[in-house]
C-alpha cells in the first residue's frame, strides 16, 4: 500500500474535512538515515552500495518509514566518507552509477517512501576540479575567490580558527597564503559571497530535483556563511561540549539568512520538496530564525541526542525543541542520533541497560509530534563497536583516537549467524561487525515478537495510525520523581480526552501506570507496574 493511501487514511480517522494534502508531508514524516556505505553491499567490496540499498528497500517499507535520508554517494576521495565531494553532479563508482540512482529513486517512489538526499554546499573536496584551478591561480584571482584563501601574519595563519577536526582551520599553501576550511584540510570551505558559488549549488541542487528527489538533508547548515573580517573566536569555543557557550564566530553567522532563503528558491520551484538543516545550533532564537517561512523547512538538531537519560532534563530538552520552532509555524524535529554522534544503546550505558533506555526513548521521540529522524540500526538495537588499531581511521581522530565517529557507523547485520550477516558476499566489511551481532540481525528479529525491530515497527505502525498523532501539541501531566508522563492528542479539540499517553521511567523502581490500556511498551510491565529504564504507551 503507498503511503499516499495510508494519509488519506489517516486524515480520514481525524475526523478532518480537510483532504490529505492540506498537510504537507513532511511535518510529521518518519525519515530513516542510510548511511550509505553500511547499509548493503552488492558488489562484494565490502563497502555498502546504491544497489545494495535498492534490494533491501523492501525491508523500509516493512520498516513503515515515510522517508529516505541518504548520506553522501558523489564522487569524492572519501577523506571524510563522502563528505569531501570531488563532483555532486555524480554517483561515485564505489556506490553504482547515476543509472543505479534512478532506479533506486523510482523503486523508493513505487514503494511510497520519498527520498531526501544530502547537500554539501559548505565546503567542496581539494581534489574538486575548482580547488585545483585555485591552487593553480595567483592570490587575489577569480579562481581562488571561490574559497577562503588569506594571507596570514608572517608563519602565522589569518585568525586563530581551529577545524573541528582539531588542529588550525587554515591550511598554507606553496605561494604563502593561508585557506580556511571548518573540517579537515581536505574540504576547503567555500565562499559564499562569490555568486558561481550559488550558481554551482543551484545546479547541484536543481540536477537532482530534476531526477526527482523530494528534498536535501542540508549538511552544516549553520556554517555556510562566514562573518566580516573572520574575527577571532573564544578558544574555549573548540572544547566546549555541544552548546555553544563561548563566542565562535565560525558558525550561525547573520548570512546564513540570505543563503538559507535561495536554497529554499530552488526547492520552491519544485512542490512538495523540503530541505531540513543540519543544524548544531542551541541558541533558541537564532534555531527559530532558520526556520522562519522562506527558509529551511526542518531543523534536525542534537538537542534529544545530546541529552542524557533523566526525565526532568528530557522534559526540559522536549519542550524547548517542541516550542522553538512552533514558534515560527515549523514542526519540531527529533533525533536521537546519526552518523557523528554515540549510538543512543551506548551513550545510555551499554549493554542491556543502554538497550533498554534506547527502546524506551524510541517511544518517547516516536510519541512526539513533528518530524522524526532514525539512523540506521537503531532499529535493530545496535551499540557502538570497536575499532582494531588501522581500521576505520576518521579524520575527526587523528588527534584524539576517542573522537572516531566510525564506532558508530558499522555494516547493518542482515542475516546468518557469522559475520559479516550478509552485508556483503565478500569476506570483509570496510568496517568490522561483532560476532554478538548474531541475535541482532535482521532475520534474527523480524519474527520475534519482543524483538527492538518489531517494537520499531509496531510504534511506527502506531503513529501512522492512531487519530491521537494527528495534533502537533502535547500536554505534560504530573508524574512521580524520575517520570514524566505526557498526553499525546489533538489539543485544538478542547474536549478531547483520546489521545495517547506517553510515560518514560527513568527512576531506579517500577512505578504505576496511570489508567489505560496499555497500547506498546519497551519492557515486560511487572505486575502491572512500568520497570525502570523503560517507557509505555497507554491508550
Ligand atoms: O557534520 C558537521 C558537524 O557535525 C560538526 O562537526 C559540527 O559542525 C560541530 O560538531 C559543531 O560543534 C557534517 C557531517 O554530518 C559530518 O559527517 C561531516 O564530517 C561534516 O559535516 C563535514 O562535511
Amino acid at each position: 500500500m503507498g503511503r499516499g493511501v495510508r494519509s488519506e487514511a489517516h486524515a480520514a480517522e481525524r475526523g478532518g474535512d480537510e483532504p490529505a494534502s492540506s498537510e504537507p508531508w513532511w511535518r510529521d514524516a518518519v525519515f530513516y538515515q542510510v548511511y550509505v556505505q553500511s547499509f548493503a553491499d552488492s558488489d562484494g567490496d565490502g563497502v555498502g552500495d546504491l544497489e545494495g540499498f535498492r534490494s533491501r528497500l523492501g525491508y523500509l517499507e516493512l520498516l513503515g518509514v515515510d522517508a529516505l535520508w541518504l548520506t553522501p554517494f558523489y564522487r569524492s576521495p572519501m577523506a571524510d566518507n563522502g563528505y569531501d565531494v570531488s563532483d555532486p553532479r555524480d554517483v561515485d563508482p564505489l556506490f553504482g552509477d547515476l543509472g543505479t540512482f534512478d532506479a533506486l529513486l523510482a523503486e523508493a517512489h513505487e514503494h511510497g517512501i520519498k527520498v531526501t538526499i544530502d547537500l554539501v554546499p559548505n565546503h567542496t573536496s581539494d581534489q574538486h576540479p575548482w580547488f585545483q584551478a585555485a591552487l593553480a591561480a595567483a592570490p587575489g584571482s577569480p579562481e581562488r575567490d571561490r574559497y577562503i584563501f588569506r594571507d596570514g601574519t608572517g608563519a602565522q595563519p589569518p585568525n586563530n580558527w581551529v577545524s573541528t577536526f582539531g588542529g588550525p582551520a587554515w591550511t598554507r599553501v606553496s605561494d604563502g597564503q593561508w585557506y580556511l576550511h571548518l573540517f579537515g584540510s581536505e574540504q576547503p570551505d567555500l565562499n559564499w559571497t562569490n555568486a558561481e558559488v550559488r550558481e554551482d549549488v543551484e545546479r547541484t541542487m536543481r540536477f537532482w530535483l530534476d531526477r526527482g528527489v523530494d528534498g536535501f538533508r542540508i549538511d552544516v547548515a549553520h556554517g555556510m556563511a562566514k562573518p566580516d573580517g573572520l574575527p577571532d573566536m573564544d578558544p574555549r569555543a573548540a572544547q566546549a561540549a555541544g552548546p555553544h557557550e563561548f563566542a565562535d564566530p565560525r558558525f550561525d553567522n547573520e548570512g546564513l539568512a540570505d543563503i538559507h532563503a535561495f536554497l529554499r528558491s530552488v526547492l520552491d520551484d519544485y512542490p512538495g520538496t523540503i530541505a531540513t538543516g543540519e543544524l548544531w545550533t542551541f541558541d533558541d532564537d537564532r534555531l527559530a530564525s532558520y526556520l522562519e517561512p522562506g527558509r529551511l523547512h526542518l531543523g534536525f538538531n542534537f538537542r534529544l541526542a545530546l541529552t542524557h537519560f533523566d526525565a526532568d532534563t528530557l522534559h526540559a530538552a522536549i519542550d524547548r525543541s517542541l516550542t522553538v520552532p512552533q514558534r515560527v509555524g515549523a514542526p519540531a524535529t527529533w533525533a536521537l542520533g546519526n552518523h557523528d554522534v554515540w549510538r543512543q544503546v551506548s551513550r545510555y550505558g551499554d549493554g542491556e541497560t543502554g538497550l533498554r533506555r534506547a527502546r524506551a526513548m524510541m517511544l518517547v521521540e516516536l510519541a512526539l509530534p513533528g518530524a522524526v529522524y532514525l539512523y540506521n540500526g537503531d532499529e535493530l538495537g545496535l551499540g557502538n563497536i570497536e575499532l582494531p588499531p588501522g581500521v576505520g581511521d576518521d579524520p575527526r581522530a587523528e588527534d584524539d583516537p576517542a573522537r572516531n565517529r566510525n564506532i558508530a557507523r558499522a555494516p547493518i547485520p542482515w542475516e546468518g549467524t557469522a559475520p559479516p550477516f550478509g552485508f556483503t558476499t565478500g569476506q570483509r566489511s570496510w568496517l568490522p561487525l561483532p560476532e554478538e551481532w548474531a541475535d541482532r540481525t535482521v532475520e534474527a528479529q523480524l519474527e520475534d515478537p519482543d524483538s527492538t525491530l518489531s517494537l520499531y515497527r509496531a510504534a511506527i505502525e502506531a503513529r501512522h495510525s492512531h487519530q491521537a498523532f494527528g495534533g502537533e501539541g502535547i500536554e505534560w501531566y504530573g508524574a512521580p520523581a524520575g517520570c514524566f508522563a505526557f498526553r499525546r492528542a489533538d489539543l485544538d479539540q478542547a474536549d478531547d480526552e483520546s489521545g495517547v499517553v506517553c510515560v518514560l521511567n527513568t527512576s531506579g523502581s517500577a512505578v504505576d501506570l496511570p489508567p489505560g490500556e496499555v497500547l506498546l511498551s519497551s519492557a515486560p510491565l511487572v505486575d502491572g507496574q512500568l520497570p525502570s529504564d523503560a517507557a509505555a504507551w497507554l491508550v
